[in-house]
Formats: C-alpha cells, sequence, structure tokens
C-alpha cells in the first residue's frame, strides 16, 4: 500500500428531514471530528467533507406529513443540521448539500459515464404501483411482512429487523406507506446495476483488500462487525439493484428514455461527498481530484451501522467500474447508541436534539462531548444516560481534569503573582511523571488510528491523572512553607503538564482547550509538541484561575429525564414512514442444543431485596433457589422496580453464571428480564407458582 499523502475523510450526509441528535453524533459525526482533528495536530493534510442529503423518500414523506414541499423541507432541516455541527465543535472544510446544481451535474455526469460503459441493464418489470397516490412504490414506499424473519414493517429496499436486502417483490402482503393500499403491478422501466455479476470482485475486495491484483486496504484493520455484515450481504447473494426510481424529487436521469424519472437516492448520495469536495475545491482555489482519484489518497468513511452495505459494497463497487476513483480503505461504522433503556426513535421522540441541548446548556459542549467520546458504540451499541453524563461531568472533568488545571492556576497566582515560575533541577519524580505523560500521548495516536476514540480519550484524562498524582505526591501547597525553590519547580511543571493537556485534548474537547491555552498564553501547537516539558518558559504571564468545567447539579439534571418523558409520543405502528430503529434488536447468530444445555436455569423466589450504595441501577437480591443458603444476586433494576414490591415474586435465574463482583458485592447469578421497545422490563417467570429450584429447560 502506498503511503498516504493526504486523507479524505467523510461523514454520512444526514437526511435533511429532521434535526440531528445524540445518536447521529455518537455514530458518525463525533468520531469523524475527533479523528480529523487529530491528523490535524499531527501535521496530516486532511479534507474533512459533509452535507445534508436531500433527497430520496425519506424527504418527500416528511413533506407529505408537513403539508409542504420537499424543497421548503432541506431548506429547514439543511439549515438546522449546517448550525448544529457547527455549535457543537464539528468542523467540516465544508458542509454541502446534494440539491445543489454542482450535485446534480456531477451526479447525472457519473450516472452518463457508467451508462456510456454499458454498466447498467435496462430492463422494463413490473412493479407496485399506488393507484391512488398514482405513483411507483419503491423502498419506503411500500412496506409488508420480512421474507425472513417475519417483520411485518420490512421496507421495500430493507428489513430492519434482520438487515437483509430486499425488494418490494419479496414483501409479503405489501402495503403502500402512503395510502395504505394494496398496490397493484404495472410495468416500467429502469437502470439496472447487476450487483451479482461482480460479487466475486467485492469479496476479493472485502476480504483481502485486493482489486485488481492491487493491495488497496488492510482488511484486518476493519472493524469485525463491519466485515461481518458484508460478508452476510455476500453470503445472500448480491442481486441486481435498480439505480433509478419513478419519482419527481432527485436527481434527473440524463437520458432523453429517463424522462419523468430520477436517480435512486444511494446512488446520488454518496456521490455527494464528490461534488461536495469539488465545491469545497472551488471556494478555495485548490483541485479537487487528487483527493478522490490520487493513489496516496486514503479515503475514509465515517457512517452508523445501518449504512454499511452501501459504502462498502456499492459505492465502491461504482467508484470501481466508473473507473479513477480509489476506494474507501476503511468504514470505521459505529453501532447504535441508546437513551435511558431505550432505542432512540425520531418518531417517538425519543431522543435528545443537539440544536436545544445548544440552548439549555450554553457554553457546555465540551461536557457532552467528553460523555459521548467515553461511550462511542464503536463495536457493540451502548446508552447514553442524563445521570451518566452527569456523574462524568463531576467525576471525571470536574474532579479530574478541571481539579488539576485549577490548582496548577491558583498556586501560580497565589505564590508567583499569575507567572510561570523558575524552576530548578528535575529529580525523579519529574522524570517518572514525563514518562507516563509521553506514553500516554504516543498511545493517543495509537488508538486514534485504529478508530478507537473511547481508548484515546482514556490515555488523554491520563494525563490529567498523572498530574493529579504529581500534585499529591509533591504538595506544592504545603511544600511552600519549607522549600519554596523545589515548590517553583514543581509548578512549572505543572503548568507545563497544563499546555500538553491543551494540545492532547484539543480533539475531544475543542472549546475547553481553547479556554486552556488562552490561560496559558500560548497558541495552538502540533502534536510533537506534546512531548516538550518546556513549553511554559519561566516568567510567563499566566490568566487568572479560571474553572474549566462546574459540577452539576440533580436539580439541573432532572429535568432533562422528565422532558424525555413528557415527550414521548406513542405512535400506532405501520402508518410511520420513519419509525427509527427496529422494534425488537434483530436476531442473534443460532447456537446449538449443547451449547444452550450448558445453562442452568432454575425457578426462584426473592426473598429480600435492597439498594446498592451509591449505584442507582443497582438492587441486591435474595432468591430462593432450594438451596441451603439463599442466592446473593445484584441486578440493574432499580430504576424499574423498588425493594419493596420484589419480596415473594417469582423469578427464573441463571444459576451456574461466573460470580461477577459488582460494587463490592458478589453476584452469584442472573436473573432473567424481558424488555420490550419501549424499554419496559418485566421477569420472566413460570406461569404458576412452583417450588424454588425448579429447573427450567
Ligand atoms: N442519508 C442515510 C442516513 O441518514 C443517508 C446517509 C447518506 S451517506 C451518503 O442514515
Ligand atoms: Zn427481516
Amino acid at each position: 500500500m502506498v503511503e498516504p499523502k493526504r486523507h479524505t475523510v467523510t461523514a454520512a450526509l444526514p437526511y435533511a428531514n429532521g434535526p440531528l441528535h445524540l445518536g447521529h453524533v455518537a455514530g458518525a459525526y463525533l468520531p469523524a471530528d475527533i479523528y480529523v482533528r487529530n491528523l490535524r495536530q499531527r501535521g496530516k493534510e486532511v479534507l474533512f467533507v459533509c452535507g445534508s442529503d436531500e433527497h430520496g423518500a425519506a424527504i418527500t414523506i416528511k413533506a407529505m406529513k408537513e403539508g409542504t414541499t420537499p424543497q421548503a423541507v432541506v431548506d429547514k432541516y439543511h439549515a438546522m443540521l449546517r448550525d448544529a455541527f457547527i455549535g457543537f465543535g464539528i468542523h467540516f472544510d465544508i458542509y454541502h448539500r446534494t440539491s445543489s446544481d454542482l450535485h446534480e451535474r456531477t451526479s447525472q455526469d457519473f450516472f452518463l459515464e457508467l451508462h456510456r460503459q454499458g454498466v447498467f441493464v435496462e430492463k422494463e418489470e413490473e412493479q407496485y404501483f399506488d393507484e391512488e397516490a398514482h405513483q411507483f412504490l419503491a423502498d419506503r414506499y411500500i412496506t409488508g411482512t420480512c421474507p425472513n424473519c417475519g417483520n411485518d414493517k420490512a421496507f421495500g429496499d430493507q428489513c430492519e429487523k434482520c438487515g437483509s436486502a430486499l425488494s418490494p417483490n419479496d414483501l409479503i402482503d405489501p402495503r403502500s406507506t402512503l395510502t395504505g393500499t394494496v398496490p397493484v403491478k404495472r410495468p416500467t422501466t429502469h437502470w439496472y446495476l447487476p450487483m451479482d455479476r461482480h460479487q466475486a470482485m467485492m469479496e476479493e475486495w472485502v476480504n483481502t483488500g485486493v482489486l485488481d491484483g492491487v493491495e488497496q486496504h488492510d482488511p484486518r484493520e476493519w472493524k469485525p462487525q463491519v466485515l461481518g455484515q458484508c460478508n452476510s450481504w455476500l453470503k445472500e447473494g448480491l442481486r441486481p439493484r435498480a439505480m433509478t426510481r419513478d419519482l419527481s424529487w432527485g436527481v434527473p436521469v440524463p437520458l432523453p428514455e429517463g424522462q419523468g424519472k430520477v436517480l435512486y437516492v444511494w446512488l446520488d448520495a454518496p456521490i455527494g461527498y464528490i461534488s461536495a469536495t469539488k465545491q469545497w475545491a472551488a471556494d478555495n482555489d485548490r483541485d479537487w481530484e487528487p483527493w478522490w482519484k490520487a493513489e496516496d489518497t486514503r479515503l475514509v468513511h465515517f457512517i452508523g451501522k445501518d449504512n454499511i452495505v452501501f459504502h462498502c459494497i456499492i459505492f465502491p463497487m461504482l467508484l470501481e467500474l466508473h473507473g479513477g476513483y480509489q476506494l474507501p480503505q476503511n468504514v470505521p461504522a459505529n453501532e447504535f447508541l441508546n437513551l435511558e433503556g431505550r432505542k432512540l426513535s425520531t418518531s417517538r421522540n425519543w431522543a435528545v436534539w443537539i440544536h436545544e441541548y445548544l440552548e439549555r446548556w450554553p457554553e457546555r459542549q465540551d461536557e457532552l462531548r467528553y460523555c459521548l467520546t467515553t461511550i462511542l458504540p464503536e463495536f457493540r451499541d451502548s446508552e447514553f444516560t442524563w445521570k451518566d453524563f452527569q456523574d462524568k461531568n463531576n467525576n471525571e472533568l470536574v474532579a479530574i481534569l478541571g481539579n488539576f488545571v485549577q490548582r496548577v492556576f491558583v498556586l501560580c497566582d497565589k505564590f508567583h503573582e499569575r507567572q510561570a515560575p523558575s524552576g530548578g533541577a528535575s529529580t525523579d519524580q519529574e522524570v517518572t511523571m514525563w514518562s507516563t505523560v509521553h506514553a500516554e500521548v504516543e498511545s493517543i495516536a495509537r488508538h486514534v488510528d485504529d478508530f478507537r476514540f473511547r481508548d484515546a480519550l482514556a490515555a488523554a484524562m491520563n494525563i490529567a491523572r498523572a498530574g493529579n498524582k504529581y500534585l499529591t505526591d509533591t504538595e506544592p501547597w504545603k511544600l511552600q512553607k519549607t522549600d519554596p525553590a523545589r515548590t517553583a519547580t514543581v509548578l512549572l511543571h505543572g503548568a507545563n503538564l497544563a499546555a500538553v493537556l491543551s494540545i492532547v485534548l484539543e480533539p475531544f474537547l475543542p472549546f475547553t482547550a481553547e479556554k486552556l491555552r488562552r490561560m496559558l498564553g500560548i497558541p495552538r501547537l502540533g502534536w510533537s509538541e506534546a512531548f516538550r516539558t518546556d513549553l511554559i518558559g519561566p516568567g510567563q504571564e499566566l490568566g487568572r484561575p479560571e474553572h474549566l468545567f462546574k459540577p452539576i447539579t440533580d436539580a439541573e439534571i432532572q429535568p432533562e429525564i422528565d422532558r424525555l418523558l413528557a415527550g414521548t409520543v406513542t405512535q400506532a405502528p405501520n402508518t410511520d414512514p420513519d419509525p427509527g430503529p427496529a422494534e425488537a434488536p434483530p436476531a442473534k447468530p443460532i447456537v446449538q442444543f449443547e451449547e444452550f444445555a450448558k445453562l442452568d436455569l432454575r425457578v426462584g423466589t426473592i426473598l429480600s431485596a435492597e439498594k446498592v450504595a451509591k449505584a442507582d441501577k443497582l438492587l441486591k437480591l435474595a432468591i430462593d433457589i432450594g438451596e441451603a443458603v439463599p442466592r446473593t444476586v445484584v441486578s440493574g433494576i432499580a430504576q424499574h422496580f423498588s425493594p419493596d414490591e420484589l419480596a415473594g415474586q417469582q423469578v427464573v435465574l441463571v444459576a451456574n453464571l461466573a460470580a461477577r463482583k459488582m460494587r463490592g458485592v458478589d453476584s452469584q447469578g442472573m436473573v432473567l428480564m424481558a424488555e420490550d421497545s419501549d424499554g419496559r422490563l418485566r421477569f420472566v417467570r413460570p406461569a404458576e407458582a412452583m417450588s424454588p429450584g425448579a429447573e427450567v429447560r
């Protein structure tokens, strides 16, 4: 592989049909922003592009719901999305839109070139038609039952429950999402991408990284779940997919025989990355082509897991067939973020909207960026709760990072009239502290390269921890009385450590890093400077001691939880063209009976329940399963049940699960619970009371 000279980084183009929420940010934009900021610090040439996805059924259906035009919808939400990104410190080089003329031309040219090369197969086929709405039904315009998993809310392009790729003809009991009527079939002509013909090429590219005999990427660097999803698609067998639609909203098909048809939104949207690049180049008097065509360009797509197939199979296939383009070297897709025990859902208004957060918590962008980074769903789904946000602010940002910086500035203020003191010779304490710090700085960059941003942030926080340990060990506030010279040395090192923090925190907490630079009186510095120990020289003027973070009280956090609960809307099933993520989690892989039989499941009776100290979610249960001594089990159900309602209830216990220590208590088993899509938890138990210890098989 060629050593990259420039990095083209894209973040999924959000549909301009709604505002930005936490799930979007944690899925794609925050990790992309951290990645880009860190690469830039390290002197790499990076272009970071994004924009609004303004075509497709997502937009037209929203317009219908709001009783307005698609144009009005995209104008409104494009502006909201753009402003939310800016407000949250997600810093694109360009935030473009796919309704622009430049994008229309770019995607039409792309289509025409594929057409010229004979890539498409033009085919007349019977397709579903809604006689009431006078419209052909594809993708999200048609719903029905998934033939693979039985989900009755599958769409014409995909089943969100089992993830399988569908075409409208696969749906059992199809209905129009526009009118709810049963559609009829009518003939229509479209241009198909015969993906089946390119299956072998894509299989090789995904799994070995090799294309046309050239190594393009290293699949070992791809996330296992991304490779897994690609291979599950490939195993299903790629099928021809129409690249055009019978719709009026979209990029018009640039062929005389394509009158009244538009490009498939998943053809035009990723080309949006290219048109955004062209617009950026035009605005900045640069050449766009190297960013997409040069061999020493590294293309990385940040997306959420529901977009994997489009970025890992369909778009790369199109780029390759078109010719002249680089294929993505990595697609570090994230899993989903849940919110307070439930799946995020736009339609049920179970979400935290970024524009509202910015209004209610002005100047607190980094607090949310921090919490989200610590829980990024990098390898599995994760969960945001307001309580966790509060805890992480108070116990980490305030208590670790803020505390360290505060102590350095207060002491420099008190002992040295707000100047960095002159230091004397270093001792082992400084040598040890700096060697820890430099090891962490190195590991941050390594983690970023591996797309492990949670680990990268943890390493950055370890630097603040090292600073606190250094101050605790040296006790400059006491030492001043007996050894002011040594105290001065300690404070000079402390100030220098704060300077290093202003560098390493910049990708994660850009607002805080800027504040810290201002307090220290230093400019934005490059990554290699983070290995220096003399960024702050003796006599350097320092700012007034300021708190970087403020504690968040229960009184501030409770309204957020209340607001969520108050805003939830329950919707009748099926009428909603945008149901958000699937209602139930996808099926897990098959296990053999022998595996299942290893579990020892027993009926038990809860004897008592009590809260676990300092753990809001945990209850400690005593459960009788017919043994001499009742089992102690710690269960994360405190927010769902009060302790006194539990005694006497029967449950099913996994009795041979390895014991686990939770908050100092040994938990000897796990109670089986069922959870529905609304996040309600209920015990699983025998239909009628049974003696404790009865086996469940
Ligand atoms: N707009 C889907 C989404 O928002 C789509 C991404 C396009 S990326 C080229 O999930
Ligand atoms: Zn399904």
